[in-house]
């Protein structure tokens, strides 16, 4: 999540393909695990323990964060140093996949039927998370579905070797993996994580809500006081955080996410269509410019958005804050709106 705006590519996915995290298990002696011990690089020269950004980065964890400089040195001399990570440029198929087209991915009617049974399993959770978080249900399980297809698919590729390779030989967003790396380690000491045996996805985002390190600190809740944050194993604690982190990015209780919305003179608003992310523009200024609700709407501020809904039609809507707060989790307007209808369908399954 959050970062998928940048798409990244390995040049080599030599990755360990192993499912699942072992990230329960009891910290080895070293704090390292088995399976980064193992994987030692032939030469310690080509390990990442041996650039000096690497050793600039070890010498600051220490200092700011009293963390143990063995555990670190050992850690990092057993990653290989990866060749440069490389960006695709933004017309790359992934980002102009039509809406139509990304959203056969996501709102299918198996996981809508997945997600009602998600839901129906944790109603306990999700009735909690409602009250305490102001966060209806749907959302909640929808947004794990896109995700993760409800915990299925959280990737398998080591936590650390991912955000080590990304903060230094990828220049763009070092700075930004350098710190979520610090996120990750500081985590791993917390939680009581062996270095190295977390999985998630190539760029580290981690468990059925694939929060990015430091969201996992930050926002990531002990749903059910078990005394650890589990988003791998714990639906109750995947439940709360993702309601806990709406909550925290303005998630407006009970208010409607869009209307529908009819465009007369789409030339007059063409620099509004998919601008920003806020709502921003009041009903009568959207009729000024010949935006026009197809459906009742409610008398606030709303942002304009057009997707294409097959080769020839482009469907708008007028989008509330909700909108734009499940775009806070991924700032792509199709993966919001397939949240959202894939909530929509979640809802009306029972009716099937
Ligand atoms: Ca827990």
């Amino acid at each position: 999540m959050m970062i998928k705006q940048a798409v990244l590519v390995f040049l080599v996915l030599g990755l360990t393909a192993c499912s699942g995290a072992d990230h329960n298990s009891l910290p080895s002696n070293s704090g390292i695990s088995n399976s980064l011990l193992e994987d030692m690089p032939n030469d310690r020269t080509d390990s990442y323990v041996v650039n000096p950004d690497v050793q600039i980065f070890i010498d600051r964890m220490a200092l700011d964060h009293d963390y143990d400089k063995e555990r670190l040195e050992l850690a990092f001399s057993h990653i290989k140093v990866r060749p440069t990570v490389i960006e695709k440029s933004d017309n790359q198929p992934e980002s102009i996949t039509p809406y139509y087209e990304y959203k056969t991915r996501f709102v299918t009617e198996s996981r809508a039927k997945s997600g009602y049974q998600f839901a129906k399993e944790n109603e306990k959770w999700l009735k909690k998370a409602e009250q305490e978080f102001g966060v209806e249900s749907d959302v909640i399980v929808a947004l794990i579905g896109v995700e993760t297809y409800y915990g299925r698919i959280t990737g398998s590729k080591d936590v650390f070797t991912s955000l080590t390779t990304l903060a230094f030989d990828y220049p763009r967003r070092k700075d930004y993996f350098q710190s979520e790396l610090e996120a990750y380690l500081l985590l791993a000491r917390e939680e009581g994580w062996n270095i190295g045996e977390t999985k998630g996805s190539y760029s580290g985002a981690m468990g059925m809500v694939q929060f990015m390190p430091s969201n996992y600190r930050k926002l990531a809740v002990d749903y059910d006081q078990d005394g650890h944050i589990d988003l791998w194993g714990s639906e109750a604690d995947a439940i709360g955080s993702v309601a806990n982190y709406l909550k925290h990015h303005g998630w407006v209780t009970n208010q409607d996410w869009f209307v529908l919305a009819q465009v007369t003179a789409p030339k007059k608003v063409v620099a509004d269509i998919n601008r920003g992310r806020v709502a921003d523009t009041d009903m009568a200024t959207w009729s000024s410019l010949g935006v026009l609700p197809l459906q009742s709407f409610l008398p606030v501020k709303t942002g304009l958005i057009g997707l294409r809904t097959s080769s020839e039609d482009m469907t708008y809507w007028l989008a509330y804050e909700n909108f734009f707060t499940i775009m806070d989790y991924n700032p792509s307007r199709r993966y919001a709106m397939s949240v959202l209808e894939l909530a929509v369908s979640i809802g009306s399954y029972e009716n099937n």
